[in-house]
Order: structure tokens, then sequence, then C-alpha cells
């Protein structure tokens, strides 16, 4: 007999499942914890990587058009197709003008 539980942490996206410890028959089982790391959570337009889309992400989303090093490159490549270019400024405004808000 044994239990599993599964969890995913928001702040890292890393997955965290295993099993207690129990006895199948006679074998003995051990505790075991596995750590999936999946990275963040993709969230398009929150280009200073603070888990809000809201004005605070223009600045560096210009700076990322500009050349300058994303926090993460899935979250600026707002239209989400692998590249980020000028074709991500429509929808990120488009996000803005919505209202932003928290990420999933
Ligand atoms: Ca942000
Ligand atoms: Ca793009």
């Amino acid at each position: 007999m044994s239990s599993a539980a599964s969890a995913i942490d928001p702040a890292t996206g890393n997955w965290y499942f295993g099993g207690a410890g129990g006895k199948d028959g006679n074998t003995l089982r051990t505790s075991v914890l596995y750590v999936l790391a999946l990275g963040a959570p993709i969230c398009r337009g929150d280009c200073n990587c603070d888990g809000v889309v809201d004005f605070g992400d223009i600045n560096p989303f210009v700076a990322v058009l500009g050349g300058a090093t994303p926090c993460s490159f899935e979250n600026c490549d707002v239209n989400g197709d692998g590249v980020i270019n000028f074709g991500d400024i429509n929808p990120f405004v488009a996000i803005l003008s919505g209202g932003g808000g928290p990420c999933p």
C-alpha cells in the first residue's frame, strides 16, 4: 500500500511528485520524491518577469527589442512565433490595453 502526491510550485514551475513508503507484499518500499524542473510558466508580455503584465513591462520589452537579453524569451515573444521582433509590439499593446494583469 502506498500513497502518492503531486504539486506544482507556482514560483518555479517545478513539479513535485512522489509516493510515501509502504509495503507491497513482502517488498518494503521507501519514500520517493521526484522533482521535474519545468521552468516558470510562460506569461506573454511579462517582460520583467515579476508575475504581472503591466506598464512596468514596457521599458524591458523595448530594451529587448533593442537587443537586451530578456528575463524570459517566451514571455517577450508575445505572439509566440519563436522570434522577438516588431511583430510582437501589437500583441504586447493589446495585452496592456486589455488591462494586463497577473500571470496564470
Ligand atoms: Ca511584469
Ligand atoms: Ca514573436
